[in-house]
């Protein structure tokens, strides 16, 4: 009788990727009225950073309109971006953070 059994006769192998999770970056966004000191403030209280590179994010962002503050997964990217941006509001300012995923 012919071999009709048509299931393969090889071991099958199941090849599982773990894709991770793609990063956010923060976003720190220029305005006219926010000053340089206080966005500096911020970005060292919330981001961790020391005050030369806080300048520096901040002077960047002045000049070029905005700039890449860090990258995180997505909810601690938008929990930051939320509370340096909520920072900003309590002391009347319009101070903006956002994110937006990593390509
Ligand atoms: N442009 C503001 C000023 O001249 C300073 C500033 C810098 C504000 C960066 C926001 O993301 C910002 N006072």
């Amino acid at each position: 009788m012919a071999d009709t059994d048509l299931k393969p006769r090889g071991k099958t192998r199941t090849v599982s990727k773990t894709e991770r999770p793609r990063l956010h970056k923060v976003l720190l966004v220029n305005d006219d009225f926010t000053p340089r000191e206080f966005v500096v403030i911020v970005l060292q209280a919330v981001f961790r950073m020391d005050e030369a590179q806080a300048a520096r994010v901040m002077m960047t962002a002045h000049q070029q309109g905005v700039c890449v503050v860090a990258v995180f997964q997505k909810d601690v990217a938008e929990t930051k971006a939320s509370e340096a941006t909520d920072l900003g509001r309590e002391a009347g300012y319009p101070l903006m953070f956002t994110t937006e995923p990593e390509e």
